[in-house]
């Protein structure tokens, strides 16, 4: 008996560690649906920042005194060449189907008219935002963009930093990066809190935002706040029922403060999770190595990296928010253009094998590529074409109506199934050099036999 308890342990064991199980599915809430359909998206970063274009942390990395910062990086701000109708041309192109842009990043500079006061500069005599501390003008970059947005069904989303390097509740110890922001007294946390929630009311009532992406929420703890530990998950369940109240239809990432499980959905940062999890989740991941522009950095992920990792994180249920960082007179750099457009010819074609679907039905995932389901269909992803002509994936328990290439619909391909494997005939060369979709169209949702 004992024997056998032995043989069973190691079985059970060598499975758990073998495959990476898939969990079960989950309800999709109503408000969440055309976000979980979209599946891919493009963020902005976009800020005083730009301008420096040594990245969005150069603030903390480079030890800038807060006047100093404001008056040489953020009053020089001036994006002149801003051009909404381009960048959402960009997005939607290359199969983007929601854009999220920075509001306010950890700079502490609001890119839209704020009227709220205490979000001044460090004399406290100007308004520290893009419309009145700079000589840009009157223009509402954000407001131009949603408008962008909505002529080209693209969905505007804004991402909102809750620390804040520029706000007077706040002081930043530039030697322990770890320390993000610390609160000068209890009572400057009362009056920020409530003001970067009047922020927020401001940015619902002007710009209707389809999601609020929060971040800045790495002083977080579970209870009771420290000037170091400043945000806490009271906080962060506090905030999130406030927005609501707001906007019902809004989606809020878990950001409000993470590793709770509040929000609507998770979001890892430049990670793919090695499973599906147990809700909704989006990662966001940079083209190159930065967020916000960064003059010296061009060492941009191939196009190749890129779709397989969109392909991935769709096959374990997630969905990708790809980076871009214009410089700071608004264009976008030519690498970027250049990505993005590469992206969508692959997306012209087998985007439809992204949108609307849900994880692989299978348990473990090949070395070769990646499953993706919908109704009806099941994509087969194949990153590196088998020399030997056939293709080998588990079977269904639906029935199978016909196989093809999604690359060309018109000819069937031959397959076979036996003994719980379907094998299928593949020409010689792969249509498409980054990832060759092939369709196996099915009566259903598909299942897989075991
Ligand atoms: O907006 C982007 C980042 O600026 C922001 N989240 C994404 C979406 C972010 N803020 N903090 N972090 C990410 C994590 C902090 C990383 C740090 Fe560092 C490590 C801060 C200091 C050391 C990375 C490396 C940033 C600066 C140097």
């Amino acid at each position: 008996m004992k024997k056998y308890i032995t043989i069973f342990v190691w079985v059970a064991l060598v499975i758990c560690c073998s495959t990476k199980t898939l969990k079960a599915q989950y309800q999709i809430p109503e408000k969440l649906g055309w976000w979980y359909e979209a599946r891919f998206g493009m963020f902005i970063h976009f800020g005083s920042y730009s301008y420096l274009g040594h990245g969005e942390w150069a603030f903390s990395i480079e030890n800038w005194k807060k006047a100093d910062y404001q008056e040489k990086v953020s009053s020089n701000f001036n994006p002149e060449e801003f051009d909404a109708n381009e960048i959402v041309r960009l997005a939607k192109d290359a199969g983007m189907r929601y854009i999220v842009i920075t509001a306010k990043h950890h700079e502490g500079f609001s890119m839209w008219d704020t009227k709220v006061k205490s979000f001044k500069d460090v004399t406290g005599k100007k308004m520290y935002n893009l419309r009145r501390f700079t000589t840009f003008g009157k223009r509402d970059v954000l407001m131009e963009l949603k408008k962008a947005c909505e002529a080209n069904d693209i969905k505007f989303c804004l991402y909102y930093s809750i620390l804040d390097w520029g706000h007077s509740s706040q002081k930043i110890n530039h030697i322990d990066g770890s320390t993000f922001s610390s609160m000068k007294s209890d009572s400057a946390r009362t009056a920020y809190i409530r003001d970067m929630k009047a922020q927020l009311k401001e940015l619902i009532k002007r710009y209707h935002p389809a999601v609020l992406w929060f971040d800045g929420d790495w002083t977080r703890k579970a209870d009771k706040p420290t000037p170091e530990k400043w945000w806490t998950k009271e906080d962060g369940i506090d905030l999130y029922n406030y927005l609501v109240k707001l906007a019902p239809d809004m989606i809020i990432n878990e950001r409000v403060a993470r590793s709770f499980g509040l929000g609507d959905f998770e979001c890892p940062e430049q990670e793919v999770p090695e499973t599906p999890s147990n809700r909704q989740w989006e990662t966001c991941q940079t083209m190159n190595k930065s967020w916000g522009y960064n003059e010296n950095d061009h060492d941009y992920k191939s196009v190749k990296i890129l779709i397989q990792e969109l392909v991935k994180v769709v096959s374990r249920d997630g969905n990708y928010l790809l980076n871009i960082g214009p410089k700071g007179d608004g264009t976008v750099p030519v690498q970027t253009t250049d990505t993005l457009q590469k992206i969508g010819d692959w997306m012209k074609i087998y985007g439809e094998s992204i949108y609307g679907t849900t994880r692989s039905p299978f348990k473990t995932e090949p070395d070769w590529g990646f499953y993706i389901k919908k109704e009806g269909k099941l994509y087969i992803h194949v990153f590196s074409w088998p020399k030997t002509g056939e293709l080998t994936i588990p079977t269904l328990k639906n029935d199978i109506k016909k196989i093809y290439l999604m690359a060309d619909s018109e000819n069937e391909l031959n397959y076979t199934v036996n003994n719980g494997e379907i094998k299928i005939s593949l020409p010689e060369d792969a249509p498409n050099e980054i990832n060759s979709v092939v369709v196996i169209d099915v009566e259903g949702l598909p299942e897989a036999s075991e």
